[in-house]
Protein backbone atom coordinates (compact mmCIF):
# COMPACT_ATOMS: atom_id res chain seq x y z
CA UNK A 1 0.00 0.00 0.00
CA UNK A 2 1.11 3.31 -0.87
CA UNK A 3 1.30 6.00 1.70
CA UNK A 4 1.80 8.40 -0.75
CA UNK A 5 -1.24 10.94 -0.09
CA UNK A 6 0.53 13.01 -3.13
CA UNK A 7 -0.42 9.45 -5.43
CA UNK A 8 -3.99 9.38 -3.92
CA UNK A 9 -4.90 12.75 -3.94
CA UNK A 10 -4.10 12.50 -8.36
CA UNK A 11 -6.09 9.74 -8.39
CA UNK A 12 -9.24 11.25 -6.40
CA UNK A 13 -8.64 14.01 -8.56
CA UNK A 14 -8.83 12.05 -11.94
CA UNK A 15 -12.12 10.03 -10.63
CA UNK A 16 -14.32 12.82 -9.51
CA UNK A 17 -13.43 15.00 -12.04
CA UNK A 18 -14.79 12.05 -14.45
CA UNK A 19 -17.55 11.98 -12.82
CA UNK A 20 -18.42 15.55 -12.21
CA UNK A 21 -17.99 16.53 -16.07
CA UNK A 22 -19.30 13.30 -17.06
CA UNK A 23 -16.19 12.19 -19.04
CA UNK A 24 -14.66 8.69 -19.11
CA UNK A 25 -11.18 8.27 -18.40
CA UNK A 26 -8.68 5.43 -19.30
CA UNK A 27 -8.07 2.66 -16.46
CA UNK A 28 -5.22 4.02 -13.71
CA UNK A 29 -3.81 0.08 -13.37
CA UNK A 30 -3.12 0.35 -17.03
CA UNK A 31 -1.74 3.94 -16.77
CA UNK A 32 2.38 3.72 -16.86
CA UNK A 33 2.84 6.19 -14.24
CA UNK A 34 0.25 5.74 -11.54
CA UNK A 35 -0.40 2.22 -11.95
CA UNK A 36 1.80 0.41 -10.84
CA UNK A 37 0.68 1.91 -6.92
CA UNK A 38 -2.58 1.27 -7.58
CA UNK A 39 -3.00 -2.46 -4.87
CA UNK A 40 -6.22 -3.17 -3.29
CA UNK A 41 -5.49 -1.48 -0.07
CA UNK A 42 -5.12 1.83 -1.93
CA UNK A 43 -7.77 1.18 -3.92
CA UNK A 44 -10.38 1.37 -1.06
CA UNK A 45 -8.37 4.37 0.71
CA UNK A 46 -9.13 5.95 -2.81
CA UNK A 47 -12.17 5.17 -2.98
CA UNK A 48 -12.97 6.35 0.46
CA UNK A 49 -11.42 9.91 0.18
CA UNK A 50 -13.72 10.42 -3.40
CA UNK A 51 -16.90 9.77 -0.67
CA UNK A 52 -15.48 12.28 1.67
CA UNK A 53 -15.66 14.76 -1.11
CA UNK A 54 -19.12 13.77 -2.24
CA UNK A 55 -19.82 14.25 1.73
CA UNK A 56 -18.20 17.47 1.79
CA UNK A 57 -20.27 18.63 -1.13
CA UNK A 58 -23.42 17.87 0.50
CA UNK A 59 -24.26 14.04 -0.25
CA UNK A 60 -24.98 12.00 2.70
CA UNK A 61 -24.21 8.20 2.61
CA UNK A 62 -26.95 6.26 2.61
CA UNK A 63 -25.62 2.50 2.35
CA UNK A 64 -23.28 0.26 0.44
CA UNK A 65 -23.59 -2.14 -2.27
CA UNK A 66 -22.08 -4.94 -3.15
CA UNK A 67 -20.43 -6.15 -6.25
CA UNK A 68 -19.43 -8.94 -8.36
CA UNK A 69 -21.71 -11.36 -6.63
CA UNK A 70 -23.18 -13.17 -9.29
CA UNK A 71 -21.11 -15.45 -11.90
CA UNK A 72 -22.90 -13.51 -14.39
CA UNK A 73 -21.64 -10.28 -13.40
CA UNK A 74 -17.94 -11.85 -12.61
CA UNK A 75 -18.19 -13.31 -16.42
CA UNK A 76 -19.45 -10.23 -17.40
CA UNK A 77 -16.49 -8.22 -16.03
CA UNK A 78 -13.79 -10.58 -16.07
CA UNK A 79 -13.21 -10.61 -12.13
CA UNK A 80 -13.53 -13.35 -9.40
CA UNK A 81 -14.66 -11.90 -6.26
CA UNK A 82 -16.75 -9.24 -4.36
CA UNK A 83 -16.35 -5.69 -4.22
CA UNK A 84 -18.15 -3.03 -1.95
CA UNK A 85 -18.89 0.62 -2.26
CA UNK A 86 -20.92 3.28 -0.95
CA UNK A 87 -24.16 4.60 -1.86
CA UNK A 88 -25.36 7.89 -1.28
CA UNK A 89 -28.79 10.43 -1.32
CA UNK A 90 -27.74 12.29 -4.44
CA UNK A 91 -27.69 8.60 -6.20
CA UNK A 92 -31.28 7.10 -5.42
CA UNK A 93 -33.87 7.94 -7.66
CA UNK A 94 -37.88 7.16 -6.76
CA UNK A 95 -39.85 4.08 -7.50
CA UNK A 96 -40.87 4.75 -10.59
CA UNK A 97 -39.12 8.37 -11.21
CA UNK A 98 -37.15 9.44 -13.62
CA UNK A 99 -33.22 9.81 -14.14
CA UNK A 100 -31.59 12.51 -16.31
CA UNK A 101 -29.27 11.00 -18.57
CA UNK A 102 -27.01 13.67 -18.44
CA UNK A 103 -25.72 12.69 -15.60
CA UNK A 104 -24.30 9.49 -16.79
CA UNK A 105 -21.19 8.73 -18.91
CA UNK A 106 -22.33 5.27 -20.00
CA UNK A 107 -25.44 3.97 -17.34
CA UNK A 108 -26.69 0.54 -17.45
CA UNK A 109 -29.67 -0.97 -15.47
CA UNK A 110 -29.10 -3.90 -13.25
CA UNK A 111 -31.77 -6.00 -11.16
CA UNK A 112 -30.93 -6.50 -7.40
CA UNK A 113 -32.46 -7.01 -3.77
CA UNK A 114 -32.08 -4.65 -1.34
CA UNK A 115 -31.61 -5.06 2.32
CA UNK A 116 -32.47 -2.04 5.26
CA UNK A 117 -30.06 -2.64 8.60
CA UNK A 118 -32.47 -1.84 11.41
CA UNK A 119 -29.41 -1.30 13.91
CA UNK A 120 -25.63 -0.15 13.59
CA UNK A 121 -23.64 -3.70 12.96
CA UNK A 122 -20.48 -3.23 15.81
CA UNK A 123 -17.53 -4.73 13.28
CA UNK A 124 -15.60 -5.25 16.20
CA UNK A 125 -18.46 -8.05 17.79
CA UNK A 126 -17.30 -11.18 16.90
CA UNK A 127 -20.66 -12.86 17.73
CA UNK A 128 -22.56 -10.06 15.52
CA UNK A 129 -24.96 -11.53 13.31
CA UNK A 130 -25.89 -9.35 11.15
CA UNK A 131 -28.89 -11.06 9.67
CA UNK A 132 -30.60 -10.38 12.90
CA UNK A 133 -29.76 -6.63 11.81
CA UNK A 134 -31.99 -6.48 9.11
CA UNK A 135 -35.67 -5.93 9.13
CA UNK A 136 -36.60 -5.28 5.51
CA UNK A 137 -35.96 -6.50 1.98
CA UNK A 138 -37.07 -4.89 -1.36
CA UNK A 139 -36.52 -5.42 -5.11
CA UNK A 140 -33.87 -2.63 -6.40
CA UNK A 141 -32.48 -1.66 -9.33
CA UNK A 142 -29.06 -0.24 -9.34
CA UNK A 143 -27.74 2.17 -12.21
CA UNK A 144 -24.01 1.21 -12.90
CA UNK A 145 -21.74 3.93 -14.59
CA UNK A 146 -18.29 3.37 -14.99
CA UNK A 147 -16.14 5.93 -14.92
CA UNK A 148 -13.69 4.23 -17.13
CA UNK A 149 -13.64 4.33 -20.55
CA UNK A 150 -15.93 1.00 -21.97
CA UNK A 151 -16.50 -0.06 -19.01
CA UNK A 152 -12.84 -1.35 -18.83
CA UNK A 153 -11.11 -1.72 -15.66
CA UNK A 154 -9.25 -4.14 -13.62
CA UNK A 155 -9.92 -5.49 -9.97
CA UNK A 156 -8.49 -2.67 -7.95
CA UNK A 157 -9.60 0.23 -10.49
CA UNK A 158 -13.32 -0.49 -10.09
CA UNK A 159 -12.72 -0.82 -6.41
CA UNK A 160 -11.23 3.16 -6.29
CA UNK A 161 -14.04 4.12 -8.67
CA UNK A 162 -16.59 3.46 -5.79
CA UNK A 163 -17.42 0.57 -7.71
CA UNK A 164 -19.12 1.72 -10.54
CA UNK A 165 -21.65 3.30 -8.11
CA UNK A 166 -24.17 5.99 -9.98
CA UNK A 167 -27.85 5.39 -9.02
CA UNK A 168 -30.32 3.32 -7.57
CA UNK A 169 -34.17 3.04 -6.92
CA UNK A 170 -35.95 0.42 -4.38
CA UNK A 171 -39.46 -0.84 -4.36
CA UNK A 172 -41.75 -1.10 -1.54
CA UNK A 173 -39.70 -2.23 1.40
CA UNK A 174 -41.42 -5.39 2.99
CA UNK A 175 -41.00 -7.25 6.03
CA UNK A 176 -37.80 -9.58 5.67
CA UNK A 177 -38.12 -12.62 4.20
CA UNK A 178 -36.50 -15.89 2.78
CA UNK A 179 -35.29 -14.83 -0.83
CA UNK A 180 -33.13 -17.58 -2.11
CA UNK A 181 -34.12 -18.91 -5.11
CA UNK A 182 -36.98 -16.25 -6.60
CA UNK A 183 -37.26 -15.33 -10.16
CA UNK A 184 -36.12 -12.00 -11.59
CA UNK A 185 -36.64 -10.11 -14.69
CA UNK A 186 -35.01 -6.70 -16.00
CA UNK A 187 -36.79 -5.43 -18.79
CA UNK A 188 -35.20 -1.90 -20.25
CA UNK A 189 -36.59 -0.71 -23.48
CA UNK A 190 -37.30 -4.37 -25.66
CA UNK A 191 -33.81 -5.85 -24.03
CA UNK A 192 -34.63 -8.62 -21.39
CA UNK A 193 -32.47 -10.31 -18.55
CA UNK A 194 -33.59 -12.89 -16.40
CA UNK A 195 -32.53 -14.98 -13.80
CA UNK A 196 -32.89 -15.84 -10.22
CA UNK A 197 -32.19 -14.64 -6.90
CA UNK A 198 -30.48 -17.94 -6.62
CA UNK A 199 -27.73 -15.83 -8.36
CA UNK A 200 -26.16 -13.96 -6.06
CA UNK A 201 -23.91 -16.29 -3.75
CA UNK A 202 -26.71 -18.76 -3.95
CA UNK A 203 -28.61 -17.08 -1.54
CA UNK A 204 -28.89 -13.03 -1.74
CA UNK A 205 -28.55 -13.58 2.15
CA UNK A 206 -24.95 -14.45 1.71
CA UNK A 207 -24.52 -11.51 0.40
CA UNK A 208 -24.95 -10.21 4.13
CA UNK A 209 -22.30 -11.98 5.38
CA UNK A 210 -19.85 -11.11 2.47
CA UNK A 211 -21.04 -7.81 2.89
CA UNK A 212 -19.94 -8.04 6.96
CA UNK A 213 -16.52 -9.94 6.48
CA UNK A 214 -15.48 -6.98 3.61
CA UNK A 215 -16.79 -4.48 6.21
CA UNK A 216 -14.29 -5.60 8.83
CA UNK A 217 -11.35 -5.63 6.56
CA UNK A 218 -11.76 -2.53 5.35
CA UNK A 219 -12.95 -0.70 8.26
CA UNK A 220 -16.74 0.54 5.91
CA UNK A 221 -19.68 1.48 8.80
CA UNK A 222 -22.27 -0.26 9.02
CA UNK A 223 -25.26 2.15 9.98
CA UNK A 224 -29.41 1.76 11.50
CA UNK A 225 -31.12 2.73 8.10
CA UNK A 226 -28.58 2.38 5.85
CA UNK A 227 -29.44 0.27 2.64
CA UNK A 228 -27.97 -3.00 1.45
CA UNK A 229 -27.95 -3.48 -2.64
CA UNK A 230 -26.81 -7.12 -2.76
CA UNK A 231 -26.21 -7.19 -6.05
CA UNK A 232 -27.07 -8.05 -9.67
CA UNK A 233 -28.94 -11.50 -10.30
CA UNK A 234 -28.01 -11.10 -14.20
CA UNK A 235 -25.43 -9.07 -16.31
CA UNK A 236 -26.45 -5.25 -16.38
CA UNK A 237 -28.24 -3.95 -19.74
CA UNK A 238 -27.32 -0.11 -21.54
CA UNK A 239 -30.08 2.53 -20.50
CA UNK A 240 -31.04 4.83 -22.84
CA UNK A 241 -34.51 6.96 -23.25
CA UNK A 242 -36.77 4.22 -21.37
CA UNK A 243 -38.23 2.29 -18.74
CA UNK A 244 -36.26 -0.12 -16.98
CA UNK A 245 -38.56 -2.23 -15.04
CA UNK A 246 -37.40 -5.16 -12.39
CA UNK A 247 -39.59 -7.91 -10.82
CA UNK A 248 -38.77 -10.17 -8.22
CA UNK A 249 -41.17 -13.28 -7.55
CA UNK A 250 -43.04 -12.52 -4.30
CA UNK A 251 -41.10 -9.10 -3.85
CA UNK A 252 -42.61 -7.00 -6.22
CA UNK A 253 -41.71 -5.04 -9.05
CA UNK A 254 -39.81 -1.13 -9.23
CA UNK A 255 -39.20 0.64 -12.47
CA UNK A 256 -37.65 4.10 -13.54
CA UNK A 257 -37.09 5.99 -16.86
CA UNK A 258 -33.92 7.56 -18.10
CA UNK A 259 -35.10 11.14 -19.68
CA UNK A 260 -32.96 13.89 -21.45
CA UNK A 261 -34.21 16.83 -20.47
C1 LIG B 1 -19.04 -2.91 -11.24
C2 LIG B 1 -20.26 -2.97 -10.35
C3 LIG B 1 -20.86 -4.36 -10.23
C4 LIG B 1 -22.84 -5.69 -9.31
O1 LIG B 1 -24.01 -5.65 -8.88
O2 LIG B 1 -22.26 -6.75 -9.56
C5 LIG B 1 -22.15 -4.38 -9.49
C6 LIG B 1 -19.36 -2.87 -12.72
O3 LIG B 1 -19.80 -3.88 -13.27
O4 LIG B 1 -19.14 -1.81 -13.33
O5 LIG B 1 -22.68 -3.39 -9.08
MG1 LIG C 1 -24.79 -3.71 -8.69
Amino acid sequence: MTEDQAYIDRVVDRLDRAQLEVRDTPSIEGDPELGADLDLDTAYRIQERLIDRRVQRGETVVGVKLGFTSRAKMAQMGVSDVIVGRITDAMAIADGGETDLARYIHPKAEPEVAYRLARDVDLDDPDVDIVDCVDAIAPAIEIIDSRYRDFRFTYADVVADNTSAAGFAIGTWQPVREAADLAVRLRVGEEEATGSTAAILDDPVNALHALLDMCRRRRIPLRAGHIVLAGAATAALPLGEQTAACAVDGLGTVHLTGVRR
